[in-house]
């Protein structure tokens, strides 16, 4: 239909509102849509709406919306182009992703339109969003903050691309056995590859391994690395739209493909393994992800994944540069580069390689724009996560980088020694190259012009003592950007009712502000909007309990109290210091069953790393024990506890909306921000934790009488080390902690748990419980009693949850995201 027959249809009246305006573009967009995906059914599955699998309108539905974000992004990336602005270019080894559809529909605007379409042919929209498989390239923190990012930044149009791996096999899922931890490949490309388009024409040659050539000619020295194993890196891009927004990231990930090393020899002799040797060694590379998120392990895979990332991107982000500039001059002023954690930081040494083998110029210029590129994120002060990588294993995979870093280290501690009069002590903490083995955070820094920590205390901690020579040297690097999580994701998408109060009360502006969600506080002492507030976190819990039911047959008490740890399983976090305090009060009730108490049920979840047997025995005293209180007909009524199995970020998503208590009770100075945290806050739930990380910025955002702090501050948590960790004092102190110790001897549900009574008190090697729980056990039963006591009163407690909720604002993902543009990039929206 021409414009002119179509305004020659419309009344005056009709065009005045854009109201009108609004719903013929959605038909008209409903009606494209619909053609779209009949189109899709037929031609991928040669189905029509009526043949189709629910499987198949899932997928030809996410494909037509792939071709909506391909063109929005088609445009977004003109308007870049058009600006000449500069881009970043954020490097991590882990996107935890999630599902897309959701995220995406609600993102575009278009969730309605599609539910309208699908429920036309039969189809609940929220049932498709049921057959996506979760996008698990990721392991916890690091990954899922990745993610929120990718979604602010298109948010605010800035333009980004994240580069990662397209792990075949992403973090394994988690099965429960008998109270074991078993894991099982994470199959997610069938259901989850809709959402990447391949680039055949983008892909790039990684090189391991062989010797360098070095050689004079006219045009200086040339170096070259021959006799290498090469390995193709291909990259998929999957889209992600801003919200409200004409931006779109795009996330590429590598996947490693073999070259040309079909061995037609081992083939014509009927050698078919060795024939494709090569081909599996080099697909090898993008296999699987590392499970392991608190404990940097020397494997040459994982190195060789790392370097995969790191040159194919760094190829890629040059190739792009090339295209529209003559020269790398203006490298600094184009591109910034993000290095998340450590695992990329070969991106230093692969640029000097690039910039001087490959365009000529000299050490002191190259270096010099590339360090005005870099900026560094450090995640963790955990000593064991920090990674050093063997100097041998460097040399022989990696021998140009090997080189460039063994160069960067010799002027780094020479001007090091220099500048301290010759203090040997700081040479060899800052050196790149020590005992052996190179330090990837030491060479992150020197490479980058900024280093941040991602929480204000662990900020101070980087500063105080991980990286304390380095601060000495260049304070003007060190600053911090606290994390943030996206609230469109975890407040609007998970839980649409408190979406939808907000909405109503304070509008919808906190969608593109996280910070106007302070607007709430005006209706602390509403006692109808509390009531609401109380009245919405039951329906989840009832919502919650309903579906562990329908999917495991769990039974839940919604009108318990819902107490909740959900994170990765590791010591420093503490799980079993909450395990310990439920045992005390499990053999309270054991003594006086008519003890009166708030029914309270605890629900864990938690991956285990595979090798990590210490977490893997805590998941089992946990399952253990909850398996002993289920026995109980009457303890049973007042106390549940339950460990969730395989927890990721759609678990993630439906248990943040019905929590009440969020448990973050990690020993001080551990925990470098947490994010959970803040997902369970905007949530409504109420912090029960440790001053660690972000909780010390929460604890500020909503004031003493809204959170419930306890346990040692990072102060006396390195006294109390200092001096001598003794678990017996508390132990002999604490009569119900000395009685919960002793159980684990005991047996629960039958099995014996000495090994952890050990660990508590004695350790393995003479050396207790290094996250001191029985230090903090006191402390925390006593804020956990006042906060029980507090949740009695239904309408104080719904006046803590709305100021938790209303405080959450400054914990947006899109505030941290305007902090590291404006600060640390240099970027500026597309207009
Ligand atoms: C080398 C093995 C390895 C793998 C991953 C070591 C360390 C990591 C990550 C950096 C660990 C991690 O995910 N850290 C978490 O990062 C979150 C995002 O900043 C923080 O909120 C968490 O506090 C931090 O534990």
């Amino acid at each position: 239909m021409s414009n002119k027959t179509n305004k020659k249809r419309t009344t005056k009246k009709e065009v005045a509102t854009p109201v009108t305006k609004a719903k013929a573009a959605s038909s008209a967009n409903a009606i494209k849509v619909e053609e779209a995906i009949v189109d899709k059914l037929s031609r991928h599955f040669g189905a029509s709406f009526d043949e189709a699998t629910k499987d198949q309108v899932y997928k030809a539905t996410a494909i037509t919306v792939k071709d909506i974000l391909l063109a929005k992004k088609r445009e977004f990336k003109q308007a870049n182009n058009k600006s000449g602005g500069k881009r970043v270019y954020y490097l991590c080894m882990e996107f935890l992703v999630g599902r897309s559809l959701k995220n995406n529909l609600y993102n575009l605007g278009l969730t309605d339109v599609y539910k309208k379409i699908l429920a036309k042919h039969g189809y609940d929209l929220e049932e498709l969003y049921e057959m996506e498989p979760d996008a698990g390239l990721g392991n916890g923190g690091l990954g899922r903050l990745a993610a929120c990012f990718m979604d602010s930044l298109a948010s605010l149009n800035y333009p980004a691309t994240g580069f990662s791996i397209l792990y075949e096999y992403g973090l394994f899922r988690q099965k429960i056995v008998e109270g074991w931890q078993i894991e099982l490949p994470d199959v997610w490309l069938p259901g989850g590859e809709v959402w990447l388009s391949p680039r055949t024409d983008k892909t790039f040659v990684v090189k391991f391994g062989g010797r360098i050539n070095e050689t004079w000619t006219d045009e200086g020295l040339v170096t070259e690395q021959v006799d290498c194993e090469e390995v193709e890196a291909v990259p998929y891009d999957m889209m992600i739209s801003g919200a409200d927004s004409k931006g779109v990231s795009v996330l590429r990930v590598w996947r490693s493909r073999d070259i040309d090393t079909f061995d037609m020899n081992s083939f014509s002799r009927g050698d078919y393994a060795r024939a494709t040797l090569g081909n599996n060694k080099a697909e090898l590379i993008s296999k699987v992800l590392y499970p392991r998120d608190s404990h940097y392990e020397g494997k040459e895979l994982r190195l060789k994944q790392q370097y995969f990332l790191v040159s194919a991107s760094a190829q890629n982000i040059i190739a792009d540069h090339m295209k529209y500039y003559p020269t790398l001059d203006n490298f600094a002023d184009k591109v910034a580069i993000h290095i998340n954690d450590t695992h990329p930081a070969m991106i230093v040494p692969e640029l000097m390689r690039i910039f001087m083998d490959e365009h000529h110029y000299s050490w002191d210029d190259a270096f010099a724009i590339i360090t005005k590129t870099l900026a560094y994120t450090n995640h963790t002060v955990l000593a064991e996560a920090l990674e050093k990588w063997p100097e041998d294993m460097m040399m022989r995979l990696l021998p140009r980088i090997y080189q460039i870093i063994h160069e960067l280290n010799e002027r780094h501690c020479k001007r090091i020694f220099d500048k301290f009069s010759g203090d040997w002590n700081k040479c060899a903490h800052m050196a790149l190259i020590s005992g052996g083995l190179v330090h990837m955070a030491n060479l992150s820094i020197i490479g980058s012009h900024s280093v941040n920590g991602v929480s204000e205390l662990h900020s101070e901690i980087l500063k105080k003592s991980v990286f304390k020579d380095f601060y000495d040297d260049t304070p003007e690097k060190f600053t911090n950007v606290t994390n943030g999580i996206a609230h469109r994701r975890w407040l609007c998408q998970s839980n649409p009712r408190l979406a939808a109060l907000l909405d109503k009360t304070i509008g919808g502006s906190y969608k593109k502000n996280g910070p106007e969600l302070i607007k709430l506080l005006a209706f602390s002492n509403d006692n109808a909007i509390l009531d609401k507030l109380t009245e919405i976190k039951a329906a989840n819990k009832k919502d919650f309990a309903e579906l562990l039911y329908h999917d495991s047959g769990i039974k839940l008490n919604p009108d318990s109290v819902f107490d909740v740890q959900v994170k990765r399983l590791h010591e420093y976090k503490r799980q079993l210091l909450n395990a310990l305090q439920i045992i005390a009060l499990y053999l309270d009730l054991k003594d006086n069953p008519n003890l009166d108490i708030v029914p309270q049920t605890y629900l864990f979840a938690a991956k285990a790393a595979p090798g990590y047997d210490r977490a893997k025995s805590i998941i089992r005293l946990i399952v253990d024990l909850g398996e002993e209180i289920a026995k109980d007909p009457v303890i049973s009524k007042k106390l549940q506890v339950v460990f969730l199995e395989n927890y990721r970020v759609t678990m993630a998503e439906q248990i943040m909306p019905a929590s009440d208590i969020s448990e973050q009770i990690s020993l001080a100075g551990k925990e470098a921000s947490g994010t959970g945290n803040m997902k369970l806050m905007i949530n409504g739930a109420i912090t029960l934790g440790t001053l660690d990380g972000a909780n010390v910025e929460i604890s500020e955002a909503v004031g003493k009488d809204n959170i419930y702090i306890f346990g040692m501050t990072d102060k006396e948590v390195e006294d109390r080390w200092r001096d001598g960790y003794n678990p017996y004092k508390y132990y002999e102190e604490n009569h119900r902690l000395k009685r919960a110790v002793d159980y684990l001897k005991q047996g629960i549900n039958g099995n014996d748990f000495s090994d952890i009574h050990r660990y508590l008190l004695v350790g393995d090697h003479g050396i207790a419980d290094p996250y001191m729980c029985l230090a903090d056990f006191g402390d925390y039963c006593r804020a956990r009693y006042e906060m029980l006591n507090d949740y009695k009163n239904q309408r104080e407690w719904a006046k803590k949850s709305l100021v938790n909720i209303a405080s959450a604002g400054r914990f947006a993902a899109d505030t941290a995201i305007k902090k590291y543009a404006d600060e640390i990039w240099g970027i500026k929206p597309i207009k």
